[in-house]
């Protein structure tokens, strides 16, 4: 009988400044029970590097990449434009003009070598995203991922119950 296997994340941040925006995306891959690994490897200072890990991310059996810079932000789209592989981007929020040049860099690519981009300092729902698209050929996975959708409902519910006692509290 074949076991089912959930493939590699793999996480790439342009520098270790990048981790703590990053360490929610650990978390949640780490609560979805996914295996990944994180690397720093820079587009500009070790574009080299770059290239040789997207070419052979896939062989190292990686089925998603991660990829988080800031400033002028190439990483994701220099990783992209080396594998097949899906690339979700998530823009840093750092520098001068807080994040927004790393969002249009990440964003703004052109057709044919997309990157999934995520908010900027998107880093949870970057990990999501990478579940979501990991499921598609994992059943277990999927159903985590169902139970993590009912998660955010019960919190929702959780915050209005809190909000109309508040409001009663105002009306009292
Ligand atoms: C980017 O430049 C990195 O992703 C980081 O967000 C930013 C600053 O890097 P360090 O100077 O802290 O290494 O490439």
């Amino acid at each position: 009988m074949d076991v089912p296997t959930v493939p590699k994340v793999l996480v790439v941040m342009g520098s270790d400044s990048d981790f703590p925006v990053l360490e929610p995306c650990f978390r949640t891959l780490t609560d979805f029970g996914i295996p990944y690994a994180g690397v720093v490897c820079s587009a500009h200072r070790t574009p080299d590097r770059a290239a040789e890990l997207a070419r052979t991310a896939e062989s190292r059996g990686f089925g998603c990449v991660i990829a988080a810079a800031g400033l002028a932000a190439h990483l994701p789209g220099v990783l992209a434009a080396f594998t097949v592989l899906p690339v979700i981007g998530v823009p840093v929020k750092t520098g001068a003009l807080d994040g927004l040049d790393a969002l249009l860099a990440v964003v703004q690519m052109p057709p044919g070598v997309p990157v999934a981009t995520v908010a900027i300092d998107g880093a949870v729902n970057a990990a999501v995203l990478a579940a979501q698209i990991l499921a598609g050929s994992d059943a277990a996975l999927r159903a985590k991922l169902v139970d993590y959708k009912i998660s955010l409902a019960r919190s929702v519910d959780d915050r209005d119950r809190r909000l109309q006692a508040k409001l009663d509290g105002l009306r009292a």
